[in-house]
């Protein structure tokens, strides 16, 4: 733009701009046509956006109805994306990679908008990145679009549903609290240490992470508990959790079951882990419909990408043969989206999102700077192969 002449350039702006619709996307022409009708500087509002896990930061979150600018970075450590929602209308930025930014201009009527990160299929949405945008005059905005447009609202609300595979809403999370009741069933394995059969594709998500996390990655990648080494035993499994949000979430339920060195354990889960950790949120312990894992960048890659009904984390009550072994075990539970196949329980898809959510996952670990388990690996790792869960009401 700046080695052409003055007139041309001009000449060029008036040509873009009767091609910028009004309503959408002023990307990059567009964008030279706003910032040259005004004289090279930038026309209507501008928001700085800032990307990180697992948050969206507004500044200012309320501004003017007209064109709108969003200045967006990524302040975090894995890849994110800006979209912005409402009014009908929906526009995103190209995938942002950490420490860079990407621009983004449209053009906003009076009302609420969603700005929220889409990748990972929701996943990052429910982890917490989402805020809501004002402009203009939303209270009054807002009351005219239930009386006039609530037919069209209904279905984009179906059709986003559709489209991030039909998980909850992450405004949701924060709502009406959610039961679900959960048991094992079918087969059980107890999964022993070796090495994680997608390592290569996890691998690439580990170089992504700060350096202190890939050591202990690195180190799981080989060890474990996310082989193919595998045991038919035999155990029950049952649990109640409810997700109320970010807080006053509740976890109660009991494992039991023979590992296959025949020692006896029982899990007594009555609390929550609420302590969010880089990489590993946990919402206040519990949270139901989530797209997570693999290649999504959420908590460890060393399990493939999944889809969870109900994911929680809890501490536990660890029995073994009827001795007390702790009162604070780390407890993660998931009713997942099927990963091993059904003939040797080998782990079967680095990407097992689209498969049945049949299998439930537990995994019991010690609470850090304490001893490990008397266990193959220190660590205790059960799937109970074709399991179920039930939404309750409260
Ligand atoms: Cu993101």
């Amino acid at each position: 733009m700046n080695a052409v002449p003055q007139r041309d350039a001009r000449t060029l702006v008036s040509l873009i701009g009767s091609l910028c619709v009004a309503g959408s996307v002023l990307v990059t022409p567009c964008l030279a046509a706003a910032y040259g009708q005004s004289g090279g500087k930038p026309t209507g509002s501008t928001v700085k956006v800032s990307l990180s896990e697992w948050k969206v930061q507004l500044t200012p979150a309320e501004v003017a109805s007209g064109a709108v600018t969003f200045e967006v970075s990524n302040a975090g450590s894995i890849p994110h994306a800006l979209e912005v929602e409402g009014r009908g209308l929906e526009r995103r930025t190209a995938e942002i990679q950490p420490g860079t930014t990407a621009m983004l201009k449209v053009n906003l009527r009076a009302g609420s908008y969603e700005a929220y990160c889409p990748i990972g299929k929701g996943s990052h949405k429910m982890l917490g990145m989402m805020n809501h945008l004002i402009v203009g005059e939303a209270k009054r905005a807002a009351a005219t679009d239930e009386e006039h447009e609530n037919g069209e609202k209904h279905e984009s609300e179906h059709d986003a549903a559709m489209e991030h595979g039909g998980h909850e809403h992450a405004e949701e999370h924060g709502g009406e609290p959610k039961m679900m009741k959960i048991a094992g069933g079918g087969a059980v394995i107890q999964i022993l240490p070796g090495p994680f059969p997608f390592a290569d594709s996890a691998m690439a998500i580990i170089n992504d992470r700060p350096a202190d996390q890939q050591a202990d990655l690195t180190h799981k990648a080989h060890m474990g508990p996310y082989s193919n080494n595998v045991a038919t035993i035999s155990g029950d499994i049952e649990v109640t959790a409810i997700d109320r949000g970010a807080t006053g979430d509740s976890v109660s339920g009991v494992a039991e079951f023979t590992a296959q060195d025949g020692s006896r354990w029982k899990v007594v889960m009555d609390r929550v882990q609420t302590k969010d950790i880089p990489f590993n949120p946990r919402f206040g312990g519990v949270i139901m419909g989530l797209f997570y894992h693999g290649a999504s960048g959420v908590h460890t890659p060393l399990v493939p990408t999944i889809q969870s009904s109900l994911a929680l984390w809890a501490f536990a009550h660890l029995y073994k043969n009827d001795r007390l072994v702790t009162d604070n075990a780390m407890v993660h539970i998931m009713l997942l989206s099927r990963t091993r196949r059904t003939s040797d329980w080998a782990l079967d898809c680095w990407d097992c999102s689209d498969r049945p959510i049949e299998e439930l996952q537990l995994q019991v670990t010690p609470a850090p700077n304490t001893p490990p388990f008397d266990a193959p690996g220190g660590f205790l790792f059960v799937n109970w192969e074709k399991s179920s869960g039930q939404r309750a009401s409260l």
